[in-house]
């Protein structure tokens, strides 16, 4: 072989392992994976290329798992020891008094007070104490566990609220302090402060589906999915209808149950949701009309019993349709 040929085979095979690296980084760079490859032969004039890829930004130290895309916190839901850090990307700061707010929760009848502040409160599971046991955080975020509050009562302390059980409350979103508003703590002038509440929604989707779910609060929010944390910051945002971050979550076909947990040193208390307006039209929320523990668990039986959802566009109005229509 003269050397001339030598040099244009060697030409031309730098070019085919130029063009190949550069058709394979295309779909790695559509899906933000990370890849490292290497050459694994050659038959001609084609070059096999042997990829090892993984998720970019996944477990970035100083990050609690989901990390800014554009404008929305990814990868959720949370990593084991992640669960109590703050998202580590900026924060959007977007007043939406527009958006479609979640307007009725099940929750308890009264809720945990004299908590000594949110910061000594919200790493403490205080679900699993007052339910002896029979619910944490986690599973009461479940079909399951949601189940079990037909029966199962709680017990916050004597000194922190007494016994409750469950119930439909109605918040406005607009209001700076609609959580001591929701249990009657709040008065004129005064400040209402250090207790958590604990907010529970059931979602029924008619099929797998990623929605943007957001949230203002104020002080310390946690939100847990069927069964997973996907969300927590214990920063308020800064206003009642005031975002912070758009956070990715996976709802599954049928009922979701969603578990919103807000904690309040003092100042301000509120704790508001919405979700993006694809899901709000495809999906259902609970509590709709009920406005106790008795019709939420009868609206909500088919969704919960996993039988046929029905098709979206025979389903009634969600609540925020019927409030947008007021
Ligand atoms: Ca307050
Ligand atoms: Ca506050």
């Amino acid at each position: 072989m003269s050397q001339s040929r030598e040099i244009r085979l060697l030409i031309l095979i730098l070019a085919w392992v130029v063009v190949a690296t550069f058709l394979i980084s295309l779909p790695i760079m559509a899906q933000d994976l990370d890849c490292i490859c290497k050459e694994k032969k050659k038959n001609g004039k084609e070059i096999v290329l042997e990829c090892v890829c993984k998720p970019i930004n996944v477990n970035q130290p100083g990050n609690n798992g989901p990390v800014a895309k554009g404008k929305r916190l990814i990868g959720g839901p949370l990593k084991r020891g992640q669960l109590l850090s703050n998202p580590a990307a900026a924060e959007l700061k977007e007043d939406r008094p527009g958006a479609p707010w979640i307007t009725r929760w099940y929750m308890p009848t009264a809720t945990y007070i004299n908590s000594r502040g949110f910061a000594v409160s919200g790493p403490i599971d205080h679900i699993k104490a007052a339910s002896g046991g029979v619910l944490t955080q986690e599973s009461l975020s479940t079909v399951g566990g949601l189940l079990k509050t037909k029966t199962t009562k709680l017990n916050w302390g004597k000194n922190h609220g007494g016994t409750a059980d469950w119930t439909v409350l109605e918040i406005d979103p607009q209001n700076g302090d609609n959580m001591s508003v929701a249990y009657g703590l709040f008065k004129p002038g005064q400040d209402f402060k250090n207790f958590d509440t604990w907010a529970l929604l059931v979602i029924e989707s008619p099929k797998d589906h990623v929605a943007v779910m957001s949230t203002a609060h104020d002080d310390w929010a946690q939100v847990w999915i069927n069964g997973e944390k996907w969300y927590n910051n214990s920063k308020w945002t800064g206003g009642a209808v005031k975002v912070s971050y758009d956070v990715e979550v996976k709802l599954n076909r049928g009922g979701n149950v969603l578990l919103f947990r807000c904690g309040e040193s003092g100042g301000s208390d509120y704790f508001n949701l919405h979700f993006d307006d694809v899901t709000d039209r495809k999906v259902k929320y609970y509590p709709n009309k009920a406005n106790n523990k008795n019709g939420f668990f009868a609206e909500v039986g088919r969704v919960l019993r996993g039988l046929a959802v029905e098709p979206v566009d025979k389903l009634p109005a969600t609540w925020s349709d019927i409030k947008r229509k007021q």
